[in-house]
């Protein structure tokens, strides 16, 4: 392995510091070549934090099963240390920030010790892109390191754009088990009892403790390219989203992108590697997860996704949700918490209609239907490069972006939200973003069937004050040029009838609402009005070779009128917690909304 150097004296100092401070038992500067990566490999195998794969059947592959308390981001445990209270807002767990720093480093005191410190160098975004930023992750997790390395542009070719002076944000990650002289390491050290993951918006940092798991632990991705993100976008005037970027192209080969904003379990990553079933349409991904938007010089606004992989949830992904999905995970591919097969691949539910006898669990024991809970986590995860996909664009990686035409709000609602509603302009685009909701399912906490507020899909990652996000999405679109701006859709796939049969068939059958949505950035397409926006008008949505009734069309785009004041009472309470910070122009939007409402 090459020999890293930098003379970075700000990440020299640091490195040292943190040195210091954790007392690891070494340091390893990781160059992000093959040979390290088979170096960690092989260190995770000897303490059975790995499986290796069969490779007949998923070659360069591997399993890793995480301890049982440590399976997802702790939203609980995530902190916004803003100096003031008021900048962190009501969304988000807030800490004085000197008070955490002290908690933090008697925490961090002594806990790398018996471990390797891996300090990573990656670049959200194409390295070398005036628009990337650059982090640098130091964690004692083998695992993270790796994981920084599919998921990121890691390694000596970010030190080389780093020089001598360049910014980097710290972000400081421990699983928070020290090991003792001689002491045997576990397969997946963490520490749950003291979670905590913490930004200073401020100063750039992030600092994360006592978890190895996805977001809490690969800071690159929602701590840097969400959290802390959006706190620079706010400050240099663009906008960092979690959102997915796809490529479609008509018949024609006219090709429009289209960002959009999913909470989760409505289907994102599907989304963004759909395989149309109208002939001749394709979709390409750009991203599937977060998506940077600046405005180009064409009065445009330009996206980049800022990261290299996917790390996708696993169950449910199969054949009919997601093929290209599972193209992407046939080799190269590290599993998290899904089951394990007796011929050595992975297995989890939705992935066969019949589980395979035979199955491991994902914590490790025999499984078989009778089994109490899934054989696979339900948040049970695939990391891979997206590379690896049939499905990416090869534009994905131009530091330029791609130009946007249309940013898409979604969640899952039984009922009242058509599906697919067009904002009348920006204002009321950016107020439909404001209200998103989606009702919880099985998979995620909360009761099934509870409506959960996620404005703009981002509730868990906004860096500051929501409603101040919100004041930075008007201040967007009132500077920019109104006929340049992506049109803003809300679109819901999930509608159901009274008998509770859902009315859309959902996946490739979706790229019909994307043409709708194509066809009216290009005004070739007419609409009717309701109380929320605009709607397609009866025949409006290409039905061709789909068996679908009229009354079936007609429903699922009918607003009802008694489930609208309700809907309009239960934004007026979700407004309520932002008090005096709500843009007037948001309030404005939800009377006009309320007025309809008493109409209809
Ligand atoms: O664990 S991650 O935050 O990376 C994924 C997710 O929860 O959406
Ligand atoms: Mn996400």
């Amino acid at each position: 392995m090459a020999e890293v150097v930098t003379r970075n004296k700000k990440l020299l100092d640091w490195v040292n510091e943190v040195k210091e401070l954790c007392t690891p038992k070494e340091v390893h500067w990781c160059d992000g070549s093959e040979a390290e990566k088979a170096l960690l490999i092989e260190r995770m195998l000897e303490t059975k934090t790995l499986k290796k794969l069969n490779p007949q059947k998923r070659p360069d592959s591997y399993w890793a099963g995480s301890d049982p308390r440590d399976v997802a981001r702790v939203e609980d445990r995530t902190f916004i240390c803003s100096e003031r209270e008021s900048d962190a807002g009501p969304s988000n767990n807030w800490r004085e920030p000197s008070e955490m720093r002290e908690t933090l480093k008697s925490l961090f005191r002594g806990s790398m010790a018996g471990r390797t410190m891996y300090v990573v160098p990656f670049s959200m975004g194409p390295i070398g892109s005036k628009f990337s930023l650059i982090g640098i992750e130091i964690t004692d997790s083998a695992y993270v390191a790796v994981s920084m390395g599919i998921m990121a542009r890691m390694g000596q070719e970010v030190l080389g754009v780093l020089g001598e002076d360049g910014e980097f944000v710290p972000a400081l990650h421990s699983v928070g088990a020290p090991l003792a002289e001689g002491q045997t390491d576990v397969p997946w050290p963490c520490n749950p009892d003291n979670r905590y993951i913490v930004h200073f918006p401020e100063t750039r940092e992030i600092w994360s403790y006592g978890s190895g798991y996805g977001g809490n632990a690969l800071l690159g991705k929602k701590c840097l390219a969400l959290r802390i993100a959006s706190v620079v976008a706010r400050d240099e005037g663009w906008l960092a989203e979690h959102m997915l970027i796809l490529k479609l192209t008509s018949p024609q080969g006219v090709v429009k992108y289209v960002a959009g904003a999913f909470p989760s379990a409505c289907g994102k990553t599907n989304l963004a590697m759909v395989v149309p079933t109208l002939p001749g349409w394709s979709v390409e991904t750009v991203g599937d997860d977060i998506c940077w938007m600046r405005f180009g010089e064409d009065g445009q606004l330009w996206a980049v996704n800022p990261e290299a992989g996917f790390f996708g949830v696993a169950p449910g992904t199969s054949e009919k949700t997601n093929p290209n999905a599972l193209h992407t995970l046939g080799k190269e591919t590290i599993f998290t918490n899904t089951a394990l097969t007796s011929d050595g691949d992975i297995w989890w539910e939705g992935l066969s209609d019949e589980p395979p006898a035979g199955l491991i669990d994902w914590k490790g024991n025999p499984w078989t239907k009778d089994s109490a809970g899934p054989a696979s986590h339900p948040n049970a995860r695939f990391t891979v490069s997206v590379t690896n996909g049939p499905s990416i664009a090869p534009e994905w990686e131009d530091p330029r972006g791609v130009p946007i035409s249309a940013i898409l709000f979604g969640g899952r609602r039984a009922s009242l939200v058509p599906l697919v509603t067009e904002a009348r302009d920006w204002e009321h685009g950016v107020f439909l973003g404001s209200v998103l909701a989606s009702e919880t399912t099985a998979a995620a906490d909360g009761k099934v069937g509870n409506l959960r507020r996620d404005p703009f899909a981002m509730l868990p990652f906004c860096g500051y004050n929501m409603a101040d996000y919100f004041g930075h999405w008007l201040k967007i679109g009132a500077g920019a040029d109104q006929s340049k701006l992506p049109k803003i859709f809300l679109v819901n796939w999930f509608r159901r009838s009274e008998q509770g049969k859902f009315l859309w068939p959902g996946y490739g059958d979706n790229a019909r609402v994307l043409e709708w949505v194509a066809k009216r950035v290009d005004g070739s397409v007419g609409y009717q009005e309701n109380a929320l926006g605009r709607v397609p008008e009866p025949g409006g949505i290409n039905t061709d070779g789909l068996s679908i009734t009229d009354e079936a069309l007609e429903e699922l785009v009918r607003v009802d009128g008694e489930l609208l004041s309700d809907e309009v009472a239960s934004i007026r309470e979700h407004y309520s917690q932002f008090g005096e910070k709500l843009p007037e122009a948001l309030a404005k939007q939800l009377s006009i909304l309320a007025e309809a409402a008493s109409k209809s």
